[in-house]
């Protein structure tokens, strides 16, 4: 007998908010949340005094079912920067070694940065209908190099678990910046 939660089920998601419903999980990460992220503190000071903007958002549905669980999950990134430093998310890798992900770049401009414990990088470039897979041990994080809000899908499985510490102790090898209009990598220092 399959139970309720065993039937196929679909959700509506509306492209133009990058939205979709029915939504069961909200989550708005603001600069305060990965103050330490950004390479320059004097801005991060300079923009919590004024209160800290909102980074970005992500909601997700999670589709349970009596054996196994996948999660459907969209982020939208705001423009702008801290200094020179594109918003971006926090970035993770997975708890568990064989949990791969699949994201897809809805609108908006940016990258991909994936990187694994072992120190190797990898940057991909992201315009609207861009599709990437990330192999399970690839911590990753996506920035918003563009002017309007960057609109990511991305679909995991729920038991792959989020480890944030090793992004939030050393980075990613390589931050992504503005200089003189352009957008540019950077060594992160701690990598040196
Ligand atoms: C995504 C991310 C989402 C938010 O759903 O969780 O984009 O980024 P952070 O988790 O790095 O704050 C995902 O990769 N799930 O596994
Ligand atoms: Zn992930």
């Amino acid at each position: 007998m399959l139970e309720d939660q065993d039937y196929p089920k679909s959700i509506q998601f509306e492209v133009q908010t990058g939205q979709f419903r029915p939504l069961l999980d909200h989550t708005v990460r603001r600069l305060q949340d990965m103050a330490g992220m950004f390479a320059d503190q004097v801005a991060v000071k300079r923009e919590l005094e004024r209160g800290g903007r909102v980074i970005y958002e992500f909601d997700s549905h999670p589709f349970k079912t009596s054996h196994s669980d996948m999660v459907l999950g969209v982020t939208r990134i705001n423009p702008g920067k801290v200094g020179d430093e594109f918003f971006m998310t926090k970035g993770h890798i997975h708890e568990r070694d064989d949990q791969p992900e699949i994201y897809h770049c809805v609108q908006g401009e940016g990258y991909l940065l994936l990187q694994t414990m072992g120190g190797e990088f990898q940057a991909e470039r992201w315009t609207p209908g861009t599709i990437s897979h990330i192999p399970p041990m690839w911590a990753h994080r996506v920035v918003n190099t563009g002017d309007r809000l960057l609109i990511f899908l991305a679909v995991f499985h729920l038991s792959a678990g989020h480890d944030y510490r090793p992004i939030e102790e050393k980075g990613f090898r390589k931050r992504v910046i503005e200089r003189n209009g352009q957008v540019i990598f950077i060594p992160d220092n701690r990598w040196t």
